[in-house]
């Protein structure tokens, strides 16, 4: 085996650089960013790439072409994770890209293009709430708005970034010119059961789902758990448990094109044992590989809250605050892609993605393609017991080195 093992061995490395000790927490811009961005260029500079942080905190690894004109290929993932994640979201798409670059270095071989290995920082958006802000940057899609986030302590992302060491004033020059860049790729574990219920190490993305994020906020009266005569509360608590199962009961009517989900519910301040709740607030996730699926699904799903909201006689707010549109993988890459897994003797699966990643920003300034690459356990993910294997993990790399070694810049895709 000749990546596999130093890949899982890689990312055992990087789940141990942890925020939480005992399970792996890593969010953007923290000493344990810092950590692990630092392992990874020395990986990078290992492989023979120069390689450094940029002003926003992504790790950016260069593998240079001869020709100091030549196109540019990208390829990356993101290194931060979900809280209490699994050690191969994201990071399999570092490690994989720093393996092939490593074999190439080692034969002395360089690429008709200048290839980029991207660990993006922060892609899950666990700290200031804005998701995929290394790949917004590079993607030309970064608002200067989300400088003014703040994380849990009320640090904003601005003085998060010169904390960082980084520079808050140079992201804009951090987008990458369309015209100069072939094709970005991303392989990653697919978090999800088809490649392992079909038997296969390896699958080619057709799309990647878009997906609208809500934050909503329930009002009613809070009062004595004890005194207020139940037909005459107004729990803010109960109504917003029926409106999760509206989310739910909704998508589940739609399950083949849509996903719902709330991953977050708070009453502010905690709530107490004996006092009818008059204030929730929780986040939905609504998901579909065909936006007016989803735009819609967002109407109705409101206006099934707003009925909620009125039987029950407390207030709603609801507000939109992400909107991601599905990002159709290139075809000819994919085709492309597809003859690299039959190189090795797989038979070729393609597949949606229901999960968001980085490309869906660099589509934004070249073709993409995702690779995919067998998710065990029941295909569980943003969860611990998410794992893949040495195997797959050599078959994938094995895959993206092909798919390297065989591309063209000068026909790229259909971008
Ligand atoms: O939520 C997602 O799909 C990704 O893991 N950030
Ligand atoms: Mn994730
Ligand atoms: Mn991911």
């Amino acid at each position: 085996m000749r990546y596999g093992s130093t890949i899982l061995e890689q990312a055992e490395v990087l789940g141990a650089i942890t925020e939480e000790p005992g399970r792996v927490t890593r969010t953007f811009l923290t000493p344990q960013h810092r950590e692990a961005g630092s392992r990874i260029i020395a990986w990078m500079r290992d492989a023979g790439m120069e390689a450094a942080f940029d002003p926003l905190g992504n790790v950016v690894g260069r593998y240079a072409a001869e020709n100091p004109d030549a196109p540019l290929v990208i390829t990356g993932s993101h290194m931060d994770s979900v809280v209490n994640a699994g050690k191969y979201d994201g990071v399999f798409g570092i490690l994989t890209a720093i393996a092939c670059v490593k074999d190439l270095h080692a034969r002395g071989k360089r690429l008709p293009y200048t290839f980029e290995v991207v660990a993006f920082g922060d892609e899950e958006g666990v700290r200031f709430g804005v998701t995929l802000i290394g790949s917004k940057a590079l993607g030309g899609n970064f608002d200067p708005a989300f400088l003014d986030k703040k994380d849990a302590n009320g640090i904003s992302l601005r003085e998060a970034i010169r904390n960082f060491g980084g520079d808050p004033d140079a992201i804009a020059s951090l987008k990458r010119d369309p015209r100069k860049v072939a094709a970005f790729v991303e392989s990653h574990i697919e978090q999800g059961p088809v490649l392992l219920n079909e038997g296969l190490p390896v699958g080619v993305v057709t799309s990647i789902a878009g997906g609208t994020r809500v934050r909503v906020r329930v009002t009613g009266t809070a009062g004595h758990a004890g005194t207020v005569p139940m037909p005459a509360r107004r729990d803010a608590l109960a109504a917003a448990a029926e409106m999760v199962l509206a989310v739910e009961r909704h998508c589940l009517e739609r399950a083949d094109t849509l996903c719902g989900t709330v991953g977050k519910l708070a009453i502010p301040g905690g709530g107490a044992i004996n006092v009818i709740p008059g204030d929730v607030e929780f986040n939905v996730d609504l998901r579909s590989g065909d936006d007016s699926r989803r735009l819609a699904a967002l109407v109705a799903v409101e206006a099934e809250c707003a009925t909620i909201a009125a039987r029950r006689g407390v207030e709603l707010s609801w507000e939109p605050f992400f909107h991601l549109s599905a990002a159709l993988c290139d075809t000819r890459l994919q085709a492309r892609f597809a003859a690299s897994v039959a190189a090795q003797g797989c038979p070729v699966r393609h597949l949606p993605s229901g999960a968001g990643h980085d490309a869906m920003e660099m589509a934004r300034i070249a073709p993409i393609a995702m690779l995919f690459v067998r998710c065990g356990n029941g295909g569980i993910s943003h969860n611990p017991l998410e794992t893949m294997t040495a195997e797959d993990a050599e078959t994938a790399t094995s895959v993206l080195l092909h798919f390297l070694e065989h591309f063209d810049p000068a026909s790229p895709g259909t971008h």
